[in-house]
């Protein structure tokens, strides 16, 4: 579980945004992210059992996006069972005005309405084989709906993935693409955390 521990961490610590087309990015040599059921311990690293990042749509693209998530449930490939599987983890999707500019939003500790702006769109997956070694794809969204900021040049979405029960690990990552089937590169567009 050592390897897991530091890349949490990781993404704990990180203060400054750090930008990509996927999450987590190619050149972070990282896999995939990892969010722990609520009742995991918090030994092995994840302090609150949930992860935000931003999602950064530049002005230029006017079609509608897609947000990806590769293996969302907790069993089967990839993920870190413990005992049984009994893990659920919520992603919600976050648009509109505060969803960036909120202090909340924007503090690395979960407190107050980190959830701020409206939500878009939200499932939780357990231990499903439909969505195991697999992409989920979130509705489209229109890029009008993100908050716009000015000193990024584009409109900002949040998604927060959420342990809601369980002790497993959950691992995944995600892309941001123009196709509901594959995974199509926004131009210009980029995942960032804090
Ligand atoms: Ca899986
Ligand atoms: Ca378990
Ligand atoms: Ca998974």
């Amino acid at each position: 579980m050592k390897k897991y521990s530091i890349i949490i961490f990781f993404l704990i610590v990180v203060a400054t945004p750090l930008f990509s087309q996927s999450a987590p990015a190619v050149d972070e040599n990282i896999p995939y992210l990892m969010t722990f059921g609520r009742d995991a311990s918090t030994s092995w690293g994840d302090d609150d059992f949930c992860q935000i990042f931003f999602c950064l749509i530049p002005s230029s693209q006017t079609e509608p996006v897609y947000i990806r998530v590769f293996d969302p449930d907790t069993g089967g490939a990839l993920d870190e069972a413990k005992g049984s599987l009994n893990t659920s983890v919520n992603f919600s999707i976050y648009a509109g005005k505060g969803c960036w500019s909120d202090t909340a939003a924007q503090s690395i500790h979960l407190t107050g309405n980190y959830k701020s702006g409206y939500l878009l769109s939200s499932k939780s997956f357990g231990a499903d084989p439909k969505y195991d070694n697999k992409w989920y794809t979130f509705e489209p969204f229109n890029p009008s709906e993100g908050e716009y900021v000015e000193k990024l040049g584009g409109r900002v979405f949040k998604i927060i993935a959420h342990g809601m029960s369980g002790d497993d690990g959950n691992l995944y990552k995600y892309f941001l693409s123009t196709s509901r089937v594959e995974n199509t590169e926004v131009e210009g567009g980029e995942f960032f955390y804090l």
